[in-house]
């Protein structure tokens, strides 16, 4: 496919969003932005919700490739991750398909897979690395809704030939702010570098891929992300010694040391409810 250039940027506002606003353009796109909230000083951005499926059908009227961010970021009600997560994503794959566009780069994340057991080995690993086709282990509501929106990246995949690359993201922020983030962290710029990859390798059908820096406490294989092109140029072991002296290092029976998902497998931010 050719390389794409007018990308469509759902969940602008959003943190990994902004983060990315400021880079992807360096890497040659033209955004075309759209969020249910006003992207600040961006007036031309669509302000549009994903259950209003006319508006997704023209935001991405025309686009190369769509790149999926929009969400509930976190663990919520299962009738509101049903709501925006996955009916959202379902309307924008059926715009998408209706629409012809090509590709879509899928924000996944860490806690699809999140009661998967971390490596042996703490705090820097030597075992073997958590593979990019372990079976899905949600660790939350949150964390099915991406497993859903793996595997509808797959029936379009398999049905309409709409490419897909999900990326399960491990933590996109600035700066790595807990120990556990060490192992799983995506500085910002690895973050547009991997995008970049995903948008334009050949051939990616639907691909699955660890979203991660070039870490010295990495958890996960990034073969298959290393596959497309990408090439990490970031370490949170700079971050290292500063966090493990505030917070203390990783203990065995602490969620955060023994499932990827950390405590997100035991945090009880809605349960029950
Ligand atoms: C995620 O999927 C969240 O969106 C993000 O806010 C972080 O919590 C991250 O995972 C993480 O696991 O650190």
């Amino acid at each position: 496919m050719p390389a794409p250039r007018t990308v469509l940027l759902t969940g602008a506002a959003g943190g990994i969003g902004t983060l990315m606003r400021e880079r992807l353009p360096r890497h040659g796109y033209d955004l075309r932005l759209f969020d249910r909230a006003p992207v600040e000083g961006e007036p031309d951005a669509i302000t549009a919700d994903l259950a209003d499926a006319e508006a997704l059908r023209e935001a991405v009227r025309g686009v190369d490739a769509i790149i999926h961010l929009a969400g509930i970021p976190r663990e919520s009600t299962f009738e509101t991750i049903l709501r925006t997560n996955i009916q959202g994503t379902y309307h924008l794959y059926e715009a998408a398909r209706a629409e012809g566009v090509r590709r879509i780069v899928l924000a996944s994340s860490n806690h699809a897979v999140g009661f998967t057991p971390r490596p042996a080995g703490s705090p820097v690993h030597h075992g073997a690395l958590i593979p990019e086709d372990t079976p899905h282990r949600p660790d939350t509501f949150y964390g099915l809704s991406k497993c859903f929106g793996e595997d509808l990246a797959s029936l379009y995949w398999d049905r309409h030939g709409l490419e897909t690359v999900s990326l399960r993201i491990g933590s996109c922020f600035p700066e790595p702010t807990s120990v556990r983030m060490l192992s799983i962290w995506l500085s910002p710029d690895d973050c547009a570098r991997l995008l970049h990859a995903a948008l334009t390798a050949e051939d990616v059908g639907h691909t699955v891929v660890h979203g991660s820096s070039a870490n010295t406490r990495l958890v996960w294989d990034l073969s298959s992300a290393r596959a497309l092109g990408y090439e990490p140029r970031d370490d949170s072991e700079a971050y290292a010694r500063a966090l493990v002296e505030m917070h203390g290092d990783l203990r065995p029976g602490d969620p955060d040391h023994d499932r990827l998902g950390g405590h997100f497998c035991t945090d009880p931010p809605i349960w029950p409810h």
